[in-house]
């Protein structure tokens, strides 16, 4: 197991960490927006980034992991809010017994302060790899003097080997929004979801883990405080408006992103939450 920190064009910041787990997994986090951007076990990439993407912090990037946070979706900040954005800072990067653990932070600053969402805030997020997982938690706290309320969610680009064969088990019986639709709440009424269309869902209010499968392996989603799960995918009409996402690349993602945002996460000041995901690799899916 290692710890790998690539440094950027000044020679001296780090821009990027890569963690190599054990039995060959692996992950890499980008120090701008804390985005991880790559997660490899069971020989194979998991997660999907666009050959488009833009990783020199001009734009948010397009694919692995970016993170929401205060806003998800359009609204008085910049789409999603500004976390995908900033310089995190890294604060650790470790192994442990079974795997690597890295530690990153963001706090306000004069820019944040100066926002539609002006708040004091600090945010450690927890990026924990082993063998066959990957958890993402982040662990708000409120550092001002007043309360604040904030939405947030960590947008998880999944690749799959083709869209046409994948299926979502665990939202059966949810009701979500249908954003394709105007935002009109309905129920999910299949076992197993499948995507031949843009689709843009809020899943409200899940009740356990979900499992995102394709060819008879499968990730597993599950949650830590995050109420909702986002699906989306582009489908060829809204790839082909994206310059961050090439035309043909639609087949092999699938966002199946946790967080909440249908409703707020609100703090106290001196309070904290930890919200986030663990995803866990089969390579022999629960559900075909
Ligand atoms: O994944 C849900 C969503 O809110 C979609 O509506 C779509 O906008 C997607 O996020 C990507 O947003 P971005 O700002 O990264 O282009």
């Amino acid at each position: 197991m290692s710890v790998q920190k690539f440094f950027g064009a000044d020679g001296v910041s780090v821009e990027r960490v890569v963690i190599n787990g054990p039995q060959g997994s692996s992950a890499e986090v980008y120090l701008y927006g804390a985005t991880v951007t790559s997660w490899k076990c069971g020989g194979k990439e998991r997660l999907f980034v666009s050959r488009q993407a833009k990783l020199d912090g001009s734009k948010p990037v397009r694919g692995g992991i970016p993170l929401v946070f205060p806003q998800f979706g359009p609204g008085a900040l910049p789409q999603h809010g500004f976390a995908r954005t900033r310089q995190w800072t890294l604060l650790s990067a470790e192994e442990h017994g079974q795997g690597v653990v890295v530690n990153l932070q963001l706090k306000d600053n004069e820019d944040t302060r100066a926002s539609k969402w002006p708040f004091k805030f600090d945010l450690l997020y927890t990026i924990d790899l082993t063998a066959t997982t990957l958890s993402t938690i982040i662990k708000y706290e409120n550092v001002d003097s007043q309360a604040f309320s904030f939405t947030s969610l960590m947008h998880t680009y999944l690749r799959v080997p083709d869209i046409a064969r994948t299926t979502v088990a665990g939202l059966k019986g949810v009701p979500y929004l249908d954003k394709i639709k105007g935002g009109e709440g309905l129920v999910e009424e299949r076992d197993l979801v499948t995507v031949d269309a843009n689709e843009d869902r809020v899943y409200i209010d899940v009740p356990g883990a979900v499992e995102v499968a394709c060819g008879g392996e499968s990730v597993g989603i599950r949650r830590f405080n995050f109420k909702d799960i986002v699906l989306w995918n582009p489908w060829a009409e809204k790839a082909a408006e994206m310059s961050d996402f090439a035309d043909d690349e639609y087949p092999q993602m699938i966002c199946v992103e946790a967080g909440t945002v249908a409703s707020q996460i609100s703090l106290k000041p001196g309070q904290t939450i930890s919200c986030g995901q663990i995803l866990t690799f089969n390579s022999s899916a629960s559900h075909i």
